[in-house]
């Protein structure tokens, strides 16, 4: 495996690429071109900066968070046709540029939702929180104004003030998919992109919906094992493949995220690694990386990902807000890096056991 971290470009992170750089062990960074909207295509010229960059600071750019897709391939509008031919040209170029990673969602209107920013833990440090009571209570648009004031204006990913301003449009969308069309419209489009997956060797990693539960009545499908595998079997090609996030994935309790990433051997080709702190079922929020401060086994999910000989790029995902630091909601720096230190202190101590055995 490869250690990265999440970065948001010059423009827009409060992180930098010098500090990643010095966290031991991180060799690479995920990001992706920020000032592009879903659906656009990306210029060769500006991959080839963006890598730049990173290499001029000592990291590699170790693949793509996200290539968004636009909603009307999720929804199977007469304009997909355009959008994934714009999305084929995006992928040739990232090829072009030596670059294999390509992370998404499917994830209709919203990405990632949770409804607290700053949950204050009992060691005083902040995190995002989720309970199921909150979104019961909301309707999205309040949801998104209550978002907004509370970053202080930093984006959110996935909740660009471009998509939000149109959110009444994309449900409208929305009206008539249900999971079986989504699954549908997710096939489509994947067997239209696989070619070109093929002749660059782009590992297509799509990320589960979080929280694995439709929200707001939408459809959600990539949320357990059973979807992920029919997704895997639907379009059988090892370029098909997942981003294993196990703070998405772990936020339905039913989901055995060891078990999971074994059937997923030859097709995780991108590991997101956090835990999360169960209240109640539908009340989590989103501990330290460590195994005793959440409820999942994180020895338990490494061992897994070493087990199926996991070789792509892995990131430590939402931190804690600790140290008095200000920045992004789970996308600062302090905890973040803590988190890939605790994962490469796994990592080296299974590797190291493996080989004596
Ligand atoms: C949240 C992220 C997601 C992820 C997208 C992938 O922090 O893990 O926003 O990047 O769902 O497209």
């Amino acid at each position: 495996m490869q250690m990265t971290l999440r970065w948001y470009g010059s423009k827009f992170d409060t992180v930098t690429l010098k500090q990643i750089r010095q966290i031991p062990g991180v060799t690479g960074v995920i990001s992706t071109l920020y000032d592009s909207a879903p659906g656009e295509v990306w210029s060769l010229e500006d991959i080839l900066s963006l890598k730049k960059e990173i290499e001029d600071a000592g990291l590699q750019l170790a693949g793509i968070e996200s290539v968004n897709i636009h909603d009307a391939i999720k929804t199977g509008a007469p304009e997909r046709d355009m959008y994934i031919d714009n999305y084929i040209t995006t992928l040739e170029n990232l090829g072009k540029a030596d670059i294999h990673m390509v992370c998404y969602n499917f994830m209709p209107v919203f990405d990632w939702t949770r409804t607290e920013l700053a949950r204050v833990r009992p060691d005083g440090s902040t995190v995002l929180a989720y309970t199921q009571e909150a979104v019961d209570k909301l309707n999205p648009e309040d949801m998104f104004a209550s978002i907004s004031a509370d970053t202080n204006g930093s984006i959110m990913p996935g909740w660009e003030p471009e998509r939000m301003e149109k959110i009444k449009d994309l449900f409208a969308m929305y009206e008539n998919i249900d999971d079986e069309k989504l699954f549908a419209n997710l096939k489509y489009f994947l067997e239209r992109i696989m070619p070109t997956c093929d002749k660059y060797d782009i590992n297509m990693a799509i990320h589960p919906d979080d929280p694995a539960w439709s929200v707001f009545g939408l459809p959600r499908i990539i949320i357990n094992k059973e979807n992920i595998l029919r997704m895997m079997k639907m379009v059988d090609n090892p370029h098909n493949g997942v981003t294993f996030c196990s703070g998405s994935y772990g936020t339905n309790l039913n989901n055995d995220l060891p078990d999971m990433i074994r059937s997923l051997k030859g097709r995780i080709h991108f590991a997101h690694v956090r835990n999360l702190k169960f209240n109640s079922p539908t009340d989590f929020e989103e501990s330290a990386h460590l195994s005793s401060d959440g409820t999942f086994d994180m020895y338990e999910i490494m061992l897994a990902l070493y087990d199926i000989g996991f070789e792509g790029p892995i990131r430590p995902d939402h931190g804690r807000m600790i140290w008095d630091e200000v920045a992004m909601p789970g996308y600062g720096l302090y905890d973040r890096a803590l988190g890939a230190t605790y994962l490469n202190g796994l990592w080296e101590a299974i590797v190291k056991s493996h080989s004596r055995k």
